[in-house]
């Protein structure tokens, strides 16, 4: 069975969703206290020299970091987990799966680890990474339609990504107030039950 190395409320959440949309069984590692040194940051490190989580070991013994990596892998097997291949939606589904994953989530790590990049900026990053993320999900709400999900009635991978990410930075009175698109087409996919003991044990 696959092994998912992952921490409560961090991104391995988001490729639980996955797999859980995809009917893919696996085991979550709880790797806690992955981001300090240790011995859960050394097992780490010798799966993934990023340090990451998520990561996920393959039932071949081959790793796969990247959740855009991770959900593009889900694809070839469940094609139905988004828009028709060659569709335009697909093109549109390719270019905010990996916008989010190259754009929103570094704003993250240099957010939460300022002191790889400054000695004396900390707050100044983590302030400046925060308004910049704010700018990206204005963005993101205007490319978004009627719902109740990101492509329509259909959801997809990408929807994974907004039940989670709307508990992170800015929160989700944020979201509710500047971006109420994302905010309903993130509720409706946190309130399929499916989701619903990955959401609470990832205290999402
Ligand atoms: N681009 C990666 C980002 C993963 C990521 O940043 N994960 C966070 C937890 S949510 C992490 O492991 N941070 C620790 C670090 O960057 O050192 C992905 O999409 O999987």
């Amino acid at each position: 069975m696959m092994k998912l190395y992952g921490a409560p409320g961090c991104g391995s959440a988001i490729v639980e969703m996955m797999f859980v949309l995809a009917g893919e069984q696996y085991r979550w590692i709880n790797v806690e206290g992955f981001d300090e040194p240790g011995p859960q940051r050394d097992a780490l490190l010798e799966l993934n020299p990023l340090g990451q989580v998520p990561t996920l070991k393959l039932d071949d013994g081959s790793i796969l970091t990247e959740t855009a990596a991770i959900a593009l892998n889900l694809l070839d097997s469940h094609p139905e987990l988004a828009p028709p291949a060659g569709s335009a939606e697909r093109q549109r589904f390719h270019h905010l799966l990996i916008w989010l994953v190259a754009n929103v989530y570094p704003t993250f790590t240099y957010g939460d680890y300022p002191d790889r990049w400054t000695q004396s900026g900390a707050e100044e990053l983590r302030d400046s990474t925060n308004r910049y993320r704010q700018q990206l999900y204005l963005w993101l709400e205007s490319q978004l339609g009627h719902g109740p999900y990101v492509f329509g009635d259909q959801i997809s991978l990408l929807d994974t990504y907004l039940a989670a990410m709307i508990s992170w930075r800015p929160r989700q009175a944020w979201f509710e107030q500047n971006t109420p698109k994302l905010y309903t087409v993130a509720q409706a996919v946190r309130a399929r039950e499916e989701f619903h003991e990955i959401l609470s044990r990832n205290e999402l």
